[in-house]
């Protein structure tokens, strides 16, 4: 199988995840920055233009985050990467769905394309350091959603309880777009963000990003 994926992007916790399970995949690198999701190559993959995007062994292709993690978490069930008692599997799948549909959907989606959401004359109108009124909304939605599971988080190794999930992955890749756009974490998610970025698979995925 092999795994699609961007510098930057949420791809690294699918990537994460494939190390976690002990998966055997090949990756390949897509510039998304200069256009390469757009690329009709890219294109006749997956439609979507994202990434990450999981080509698998039987030539199907799965997309969407959620989706590819879980498919991943099924197909390595050792891995032990979604629990295995109903009550935190639907946990789980509720911090993921906010992680997908509320950080990135509405907040970084906010702060990274502004111009997706805004008319043009509306990007004239900014607040402080610049910023246009979209992406100082977007801030406001990613702080907010931070907060929110930083009060869930309190005594919990991980997103929940005290083994690795899919949605361990996804909030990894949302924690590392804070700093970058001067967003700081608070208590309990900086703590699970340091607490991944020393797992093996982390450390492995990040040295093959050229970020190690
Ligand atoms: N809903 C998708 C979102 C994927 C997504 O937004 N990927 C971004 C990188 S983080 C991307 O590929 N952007 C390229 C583009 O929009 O051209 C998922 O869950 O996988």
């Amino acid at each position: 199988m092999k795994l699609y994926w961007g510098p930057h992007t949420c791809a690294i916790g699918i990537h994460i995840l494939l190390e976690e399970a002990g998966a055997t995949f090949e990756t390949e690198k897509i510039d998304v920055a200069g256009g390469g999701t757009r690329a009709e190559e890219f294109l006749r993959i997956n439609p979507k233009g994202k990434v990450p995007t999981l080509l698998r062994d039987d030539g199907s292709v799965l997309t969407e985050f959620g989706a590819i993690g879980t498919w991943i978490a099924r197909s390595y069930p050792e891995a032990g990467l979604i629990p295995d008692d109903a009550e935190a599997e639907t946990r789980m799948v509720e911090i993921l769905d906010y992680i997908e549909g509320t950080i990135h959907g509405q907040g970084f989606t906010r702060i990274f394309k502004p111009d997706y959401f805004e008319p043009q004359d509306a990007l004239h109108g900014t607040l402080g350091l610049g910023r246009s009124k979209v992406e100082h909304q977007g801030r406001e939605i990613v702080e907010r959603a931070f907060a929110l599971l930083d009060s869930q988080m309190a005594g919990a190794a991980y997103a929940v309880g005290e083994t690795v999930s899919i949605a361990d992955a996804a909030l990894f890749y949302v924690e590392r777009w804070a700093e970058p756009n001067k967003i700081s974490l608070p208590s309990h998610v900086n703590d699970h963000f340091h607490r991944m970025l020393a797992r093996s698979s982390v450390a492995k995925v990040r040295r093959l990003w050229g970020e190690g």
